[in-house]
Order: C-alpha cells, then sequence, then structure tokens
C-alpha cells in the first residue's frame, strides 16, 4: 500500500474534518454517469412492468426468468438443500442480531404538556418494504439475513426481495440467497436484479395481462453496484431509500501494541469485496506500518481472490496513512469517515469513544470487520464514501416511521388558544386563528 504521510497536517478544529476528508481520497464512483444509464430503464419498468424488468434481465444478467416470482416450492428446495454447517451459522447470525435489534426497537411514548394535553410519539413500521441482495463477485448470504431481520422486527407486514437472476441456476437467484429468505419465512422473492430490479419495487410492475406481479413498496434497502447505487438516486422520493452504498472500505487505527498480522488479515478481507474496494491503515507507529506491509506481502499471495485483493490494496483509495500520534489518527478517522473502523490499540476503546463518524466501531484486537459482516450481532448495511458523517448503518429504526398523535381536551385548547391566535396573526393567517376561536368563544 502507498504511504501517506499526514504528520506535517496541524488544521485547526474547525479545520480538520475538511483538511483530512480530502487528505485521504476515496475510489471514484461517477454515480451521475451511472444515472444516464439507469433512467431509461427505470423509466421503460414504469411503462412497461413486467416485461420490461424480464427484458433487462436478459440484457444484464444473461438469462430470462421463467416469471419474475420465485415459485415457492423453489425456495423450500433451496433450504432443504442447504449445507446443515451453513444452516446453523445463518441460526446464530440470526439470533445475535435479532437480539441487537429487539433492544433497539423503539416505543411508542406519551408527552404529558399541560393538563389534557398529550403529545404522544407513535412508532409504527413501514407498510411495505423491498430488499435488495446484489448477485455480484459472491452470492452474500449474510445480507439477506442483514436486511430482513430488522424490517421482521421491526413489524414490517409487507416483505418483498430481489436479487438478480443467475444463468447457471436457470434464472433464479443463487440458491443460497433463496434459501436464506425460506429459513428467515420470506416468501415473496423475485428473480430481478440492479436497476430493473428496483424500479420495480419502486413503481410495482404487471403483466401485459393486467395481472400484478409486484406491487409498489415504501422503502428500498440494501447493498449493490454503482447501477444500483443511481437507481437509488434516482427513485428517491418514488420511495424511501437507505443510503447509497459504494464500495467496501476498512480503516484500521493501530499503534505499535497492534499485532501487525492481524491488522493485514484485516486489511486484506474487505479488499477481497472488490478491485475499487478502500483498505486504510492509521498509525503513529512506522514500524507497525513496516510490519503490516511485510505481513501483507505474507499474505496477499495465498489469499484466493489475490488479484482483486491486489488491485484493491494498490489502488489510490487504499493507504498506510501515517500520523503523529493518536489524537491525528482519531482526527483523520473522523475526517474520513470510514463504513468500517477498527481500532487496535493499547486501549482501544478509549480511542473509539472519540470516533464520531463511522458507519460502525469495530474495538480491539479480536473484534475484526469480518465477525460483524457475519455473526456479531450488528449490522453489515453501512454508509460509504463519507456517508457516515451523515447516516447509519441499517436498523430497525429504518423500517419505523414515528407520528405525532395529538390529543387537548376543551380545557387545555383554552389554556393556550390566545397564543396559537396571536401567531396565526403574526403570520397573517388569521383564518388559522378562527379555527381555534370558533371553539373557544363558545
Ligand atoms: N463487508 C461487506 C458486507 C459483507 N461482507 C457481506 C461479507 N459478506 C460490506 O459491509
Ligand atoms: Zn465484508
Amino acid at each position: 500500500m502507498r504511504r501517506l504521510d499526514l504528520r506535517s497536517l496541524d488544521p485547526s478544529a474547525d479545520e480538520a474534518a475538511a483538511v483530512y476528508t480530502a487528505a485521504v481520497p476515496r475510489a471514484e464512483v461517477d454515480v451521475e454517469h451511472a444515472l444516464a444509464a439507469v433512467r431509461p430503464i427505470c423509466d421503460d419498468v414504469r411503462e412497461r412492468g413486467s416485461v420490461a424488468v424480464l427484458d433487462a434481465g436478459e440484457k444484464f444478467d444473461g438469462v430470462r426468468p421463467a416469471q419474475l416470482r420465485v415459485p415457492e416450492e423453489a425456495l423450500a428446495d433451496a433450504l432443504a438443500a442447504l449445507d446443515p454447517a451453513i444452516r446453523s451459522a445463518l441460526d446464530e447470525s440470526v439470533r445475535r442480531l435479532r437480539m441487537t435489534c429487539e433492544a433497539e426497537l423503539e416505543h411508542s411514548l406519551t408527552s404529558d404538556v399541560a393538563p389534557g394535553a398529550t403529545v404522544e410519539r407513535r412508532i409504527v413500521p413501514m407498510q411495505r418494504v423491498g430488499l435488495y441482495v446484489p448477485g455480484g463477485l459472491a452470492p452474500l448470504v449474510s445480507t439477506v439475513v442483514m436486511n430482513a431481520v430488522p424490517a421482521q422486527v421491526a413489524g414490517v407486514p409487507g416483505i418483498a426481495l430481489a436479487s438478480p437472476p443467475q444463468a447457471e441456476f436457470g434464472g433464479l437467484p443463487h440458491p443460497s440467497i433463496l434459501a436464506a429468505c425460506a429459513l428467515l419465512g420470506i416468501d415473496e422473492v423475485y428473480a430481478a436484479g440492479g436497476a430493473q430490479a428496483l424500479a420495480m419495487f419502486a413503481y410495482g410492475a404487471a403483466s401485459d395481462d393486467g395481472t400484478i406481479d409486484c406491487r409498489p413498496v415504501n422503502l428500498i434497502t440494501g447493498p449493490g453496484n454503482i447501477y444500483v447505487a443511481a437507481a437509488k438516486r434516482h427513485l428517491q422520493g418514488t420511495v424511501s431509500i437507505d443510503s447509497e452504498a459504494g464500495p467496501t472500505e476498512i480503516a484500521i487505527i493501530a499503534d505499535d501494541t497492534a499485532d501487525a498480522a492481524f491488522v493485514a488479515a484485516d486489511l486484506i478481507s474487505q479488499a477481497e469485496h472488490d478491485p475499487m474496494a478502500a483498505s486504510v491503515l492509521i498509525t503513529d507507529s512506522e514500524a507497525l506500518a513496516g510490519a503490516v506491509d511485510v505481513e501483507l506481502e505474507r499474505l496477499v499471495p495465498s489469499a484466493r481472490h489475490a488479484e482483486r485483493v491486489r488491485t484493491a490494496l494498490d489502488g489510490t483509495q487504499s493507504a498506510t496513512v501515517i500520523v503523529r500520534d493518536l489524537d491525528q489518527a482519531v482526527a483523520v478517522a473522523n475526517g474520513y469517515a470510514a463504513e468500517h473502523l477498527e481500532v487496535q490499540t493499547a486501549d482501544s476503546a478509549g480511542v473509539a469513544g472519540r470516533i464520531v463518524n463511522a458507519g460502525a466501531i469495530f474495538v480491539g484486537s479480536f473484534t475484526p470487520v469480518s465477525l460483524g459482516d457475519y455473526a456479531a450481532g450488528s449490522n453489515h448495511v453501512l454508509p460509504t464514501a463519507g456517508c457516515a458523517c451523515h447516516s447509519s448503518g441499517l436498523s430497525v429504526r429504518a423500517f419505523c416511521k414515528n407520528m405525532h398523535v395529538v390529543t387537548y381536551s376543551e380545557a387545555a385548547l383554552r389554556e393556550v388558544g390566545d397564543h396559537v391566535v396571536t401567531l396565526a396573526e403574526a403570520e397573517n393567517l388569521p383564518s388559522h386563528g378562527a379555527a381555534v376561536s370558533i371553539r373557544t368563544s363558545r
């Protein structure tokens, strides 16, 4: 990995975020360019419905599914054929994530603002959601779990899932993805990928004879490639989205107490996803940086996806960043706002406590990101590309809305009525005030 020496940078606290965001480059992902490609696909699905989704599958995935909706027998068969070891690993992954989601579920609460005057914050689940699970370089069976479990715990009554049709599986999504759906009790599954799948969720899709194949959803979640990100940007507004996911990122803050082999293994683990993935080591120890380079040399050649890993580690989006001290490491990490941030230092919890921008933080030498990818009980659908400054990872919260439910008695309205009339008059909206005084003047 290339070296970036930031020791001479000493921005003020106000400037630090912008300076460090610029200092650690990211992969160039031109979503705007991809937008030009996805717009016509989305428009076609809106106009021609299911046949447009199938046409696009044939064109982009190389196979035309026999039908959009995956038959229930195919789901049951996939579960029956699932390797028992994978099934028990998935069970444990689900169990842990469910525990976290149940603990995080927010409950409705009522504020008594005056006698006879209450404002309830009522939490309600989204009524219908579309979960997207990409095909891509690996069948991300764990992504089914990460999308579906929070939706289920939130109490969403309508859960649909789409994943690209695969030529080698006769136009069905990957069998392990189908098996995970069956394991979780998700029976509304579509063989659709990319922008066409998201447009199907946003607009709904019907066959030429008028049969509705997929009803529109309120929210689309899940990762995907640049076309999926572009489709989310295009469809936002028609539906709600979780966030636009870009290539995977790992940043690691490590000092001279860190184990170089652990650090190297973790940098490689996320580089395995994508030649565009970013692996960033932030350290105040040149000795550790050198030792990690040695470990990378040793470990990369034996990685199954060595080519992909090497491309990612050699890319300009990956680097070893040398800092003066851990204070500067924290500032760099907060500016970079990594999707995943590991902290492997003498006081990992202390350093992690000062992080304000990261998709998720993995604390200490025995908490690698790949634990979180599968079975930590945390969610792996996380904001990338610096979006951790303003966005959160997927959780039950994303699948809920809250509504204020306001209830005033006559006496309570009388008590505050004059203030409403005054403010309405101040805004030159006297009919607003009149709606109060017609009640209070009787
Ligand atoms: N690290 C990926 C998620 C994943 N890893 C799925 C393995 N499978 C993005 O957060
Ligand atoms: Zn991963």
